[in-house]
């Protein structure tokens, strides 16, 4: 599709897809295959080897650029993978600063697979700006984020991050797994890079572990794609098909998240037995301001504590919800609950989680498209 200039939901659907060249498919084919016939040695179509390119792959990739604002798409076999791929960029000596509240496969994989390897990491909050600044040195190679947070939805300013990239020649990542592109693209804010998992918001339907990394630099693209190819976590064409289906829906998809989402945050914000809920579209968000700025809506997850901050009471909602299935995962079409304690951020060590705030007694919903009357009456009955 030539014409850029087209409005998100239009690219959502038809960005990078053409009609297949050898039979008029309006739907791109799933290229399931290992290998390409060559007339004479080097003498292609532009595919040798799977692992190096399969055309379902390159739409999905040219999709995602399409969606997310930026030039180039690499698509990686799990959002970790694609993780992988861009600590990859680094070397020995070299520090990287996140926040001190992500996804714990991510501080799993900075703590426990990169930092042995010779590589630094800071943690920290980053609702105040200077706490960056203070962490940066000589060996400062990157600043890694997530907003909102996995699973404590904070916000940080991506714009504000940005703008001490540029002035200290670092890398801006940006997971925007929480947002998808749909309500945020942190490259038209400055970031550099962008990932995704892809298995959540992206493929919409939990049916698919798949990641995605954008950027707009080329030489970021090169070696990107080097690592792509060398390191070889690729994901099968079978997924990416089901990516580039799930995308064309992710807007249709996230208004009722939204919606949802915001109907049930307000409804646990009035139970008389619920502490606090952390949900960005409250206006006494410590960061609301930002995420308006930033975001066109505020998305389908919200964390809870209940009163009393009691273990059983928490493990009891955990268990007794019938539509909120107690799963691992987010950003499906179905509505999940979870317990990041002794789930998604179980590898992170208890004292480190204590310190930035994630209580044992945390429930984090995945709100769904549900009917939200269904929704709040399942939530009514199992918290009592
Ligand atoms: O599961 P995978 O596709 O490898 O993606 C990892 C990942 C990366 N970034 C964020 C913000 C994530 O939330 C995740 C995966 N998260 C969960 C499985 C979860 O339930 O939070």
């Amino acid at each position: 599709m030539e014409n850029k200039n087209y409005k998100l939901d239009t690219l959502l659907i038809h960005a990078g897809v053409e009609p297949d060249p050898t039979t008029g498919a309006i739907m791109t084919p799933i290229y399931q295959t290992s290998t390409y016939v060559q007339a004479a040695p080097g003498q292609h179509k532009g595919y040798e080897y799977a692992r190096t390119q399969n055309p379902t792959r390159t739409v999905l990739q040219n999709a995602l650029a399409a969606i997310e604002k930026g030039k180039h798409g690499v698509c990686f076999g799990s959002g970790l993978a694609a993780t992988d791929a861009i600590m990859k960029l680094l070397g020995p000596g070299d520090e990287v600063i996140s926040t001190n509240d992500l996804y714990g496969g991510t501080y799993r994989i900075f703590t426990k697979m990169y930092q042995p390897y010779g590589l630094k990491f800071h943690f920290t909050g980053m609702g105040d700006m200077s706490n960056i600044e203070g962490l940066i040195n000589e060996n400062t190679k990157m600043i890694w984020i997530e907003t909102p947070t996995n699973p404590l939805l904070n916000i940080i300013d991506i714009a504000a991050c940005a703008d001490i990239c540029k002035k200290h020649n670092i890398l801006l990542v940006v997971d925007n797994t929480f947002a998808s592109p749909y309500l945020q693209n942190p490259l038209t804010l400055g970031a550099d890079i962008v990932v995704h998992s892809a298995t959540k918001y992206l493929g919409g339907h939990s049916d698919v572990v798949h990641g995605a990394v954008i950027v707009n630099d080329d030489s970021l693209e090169e070696r990107l794609r080097f690592i792509q190819n060398a390191s070889g976590a690729v994901p099968g064409p079978h997924d990416c098909w089901l990516v580039l289906r799930g995308i064309k829906t992710l807007h249709v998809r996230m208004q009722r998240h939204c919606e949802n989402g915001a109907k049930i945050a307000h409804y646990l914000r009035s139970h008389p037995k619920v502490e606090r809920v952390y949900w960005i579209g409250f206006e006494d968000h410590p960061n609301h301001d930002i995420a308006k700025k930033q975001m066109r809506g505020f998305g389908g997850m919200i964390s809870f504590v209940l009163k009393g901050d009691n273990m059983n009471d928490a493990m009891k909602v955990l268990s007794s919800t019938k539509l909120f299935s107690l799963a691992e995962s987010l950003g499906g079409v179905e509505s999940l609950i979870g317990h990041p304690a002794s789930m998604t951020h179980g590898s992170i060590p208890r004292e480190e989680r204590i310190k930035n705030g994630l209580a044992d007694t945390l429930i984090r919903l995945s709100v769904g498209i549900e009917d939200v009357d269904d929704l709040i009456e399942d939530l009514k009955q199992a918290i009592g």
